[in-house]
C-alpha cells in the first residue's frame, strides 16, 4: 500500500515535508511519497492525501482506491474535470472545526464590541466612552450551518447572541433559529445584523453574497447596518458588491478570510478599505498532526473492511 502525499500551497502550514513525516509516523506499514520529492511509481499508488493538487494527477494513478482531502473544502478538487470516480473524502476534524469557532468568534466579537473603532480611537489618542449593548442584542446569522457553522453556533449562543443558522435541510440545534432552503433565506436574512458565511463553493452558492442578498439584511440592528463576515470561499462573494455596499452603507464593515484570487494581489482594495478586516485564508488552517491521524485511521480502517466516513456526494459539490 502506497500513499502518495500531494500538496500545492502556500504557508507555513503545508510543508510538504512535514505532511510527509507526519504520515510515516501515522502509517508505519505503509509507504508515503511526496509529488515533487520522491520517486515512485503511479502504478503503486493506493491512496492519496492531497490539497489543491495539480489538475490530472490524480488520473495518472491507475490503482488508486480513495482520494483524501486535506481541508474542508473541495471546491479545487472538484473543478478537475480528470478527477478519478473513486470516493472522495473531506477533512471534517475537532482541531480544524475549533480553529473555525475561535475565527468565527473573534470576528464576530470584535464587530460587536467595535474594536476597530476603538483601535483609530487609540491611535487619536482618544478617550471615547460609547455605548456598549449587550451580545443578547445582537442577531448572528450563518449562511452553511454544517460541521463549522453548528459548533461556531454553540460557542456564540454560549455567550449570549442570537443566533440563527441557514442550510439546505433544516438542522435543529438547541437554542438557534434554524432556516432551510431558498424559500427561508429572505427571513433568515431579514433577522441578520452579523452574517457569517461558511458555506462550501458549488454551482448554486456561487456569488451568493451579492448585492441583492446584503440589502436584504436587517437595517433595524444596534450596529446600525450589518456586518459581513466570509469563512468560506471567497467564490462565494462578488468583491464589487461589497465595496458597493460598504460605501452606501449597506454594509458597515467585513472580515474577509477568503477571496476570488488568493493570495489576494497586492493592487486589491481590499487590503487598505477602512472597514475591511483581511485576514490570508488562515481561518481554519489544517494542522498536520491532527489530519494525518484522521486520515491514517481511516486508511488502515478502510484496509480492514469497514466504511469510509465523511465521503463527498460529488452531485451536490460539497
Ligand atoms: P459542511 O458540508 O459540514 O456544511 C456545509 C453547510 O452548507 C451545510 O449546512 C449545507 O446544508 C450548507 N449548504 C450547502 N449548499 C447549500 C445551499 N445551496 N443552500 C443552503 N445551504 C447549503 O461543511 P463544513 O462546515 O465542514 O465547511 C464549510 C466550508 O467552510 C468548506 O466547504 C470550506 O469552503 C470552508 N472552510 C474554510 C476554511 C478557512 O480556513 N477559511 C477552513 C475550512 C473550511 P445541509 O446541511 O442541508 O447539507
Ligand atoms: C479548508 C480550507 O477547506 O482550509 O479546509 O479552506
Amino acid at each position: 500500500m502506497t500513499l502518495l502525499l500531494a500538496i500545492n500551497s502556500v504557508g507555513d502550514g503545508w510543508s510538504l515535508e512535514c505532511w510527509r513525516d507526519r504520515f510515516k509516523a501515522a502509517l508505519p506499514d505503509h509507504r508515503v511519497v511526496a509529488e515533487g520529492i520522491d520517486d515512485y511509481d503511479p502504478r503503486d499508488i493506493t491512496n492519496a492525501a492531497v490539497w489543491k493538487p495539480a489538475p490530472g494527477l490524480l488520473a495518472r494513478l491507475p490503482e488508486l482506491q480513495v482520494i483524501f482531502n486535506l481541508g474542508a473544502g473541495v471546491d479545487a478538487l472538484l473543478a478537475d474535470a480528470t478527477l478519478p470516480s473513486v470516493p472522495l473524502v473531506r477533512a471534517v476534524n475537532a482541531d480544524l472545526t475549533r480553529r473555525m469557532t475561535e475565527y468565527v468568534t473573534l470576528h464576530v466579537l470584535l464587530h460587536h464590541r467595535r474594536l476597530p473603532m476603538l483601535q483609530r480611537a487609540q491611535a487619536a489618542k482618544q478617550w471615547l466612552p460609547k455605548n456598549q449593548w449587550a451580545a443578547s442584542a445582537v442577531r448572528v446569522g450563518i449562511l452553511g450551518f454544517g460541521t463549522l457553522g453548528r459548533d461556531a453556533a454553540e460557542v456564540l449562543t454560549r455567550i449570549g447572541f442570537q443566533v440563527a443558522g441557514w442550510s439546505r435541510a433544516p438542522r435543529p440545534l438547541a437554542g438557534v433559529d434554524v432556516y432551510a432552503g431558498v424559500a427561508e433565506l429572505g427571513a433568515f436574512l431579514g433577522r441578520t445584523d452579523i452574517l457569517v458565511a461558511l458555506l462550501p463553493l458549488t454551482p448554486e452558492t456561487r456569488g451568493i453574497l451579492n448585492r441583492e442578498l446584503f440589502s436584504q439584511l436587517a437595517r433595524d440592528g444596534v450596529l446600525g447596518a450589518p456586518v459581513l463576515i466570509n469563512a468560506g470561499r471567497g467564490g462565494l462573494h462578488v468583491e464589487a458588491d461589497i465595496f458597493a455596499a460598504l460605501d452606501t452603507g449597506c454594509l458597515s464593515a467585513a472580515s474577509l478570510d477568503v477571496f476570488e484570487t488568493e493570495p489576494l494581489p497586492a493592487v486589491s482594495r481590499l487590503w487598505s478599505h477602512p472597514s475591511v478586516i483581511v485576514t490570508p485564508h488562515n481561518a481554519a488552517d489544517s494542522d498536520a498532526d491532527a489530519i494525518a491521524v484522521d486520515v491514517a485511521g481511516q486508511i488502515v480502517a478502510y484496509g480492514k473492511g469497514l466504511p469510509l466516513r465523511n465521503i463527498v456526494d460529488r452531485k451536490r459539490g460539497y
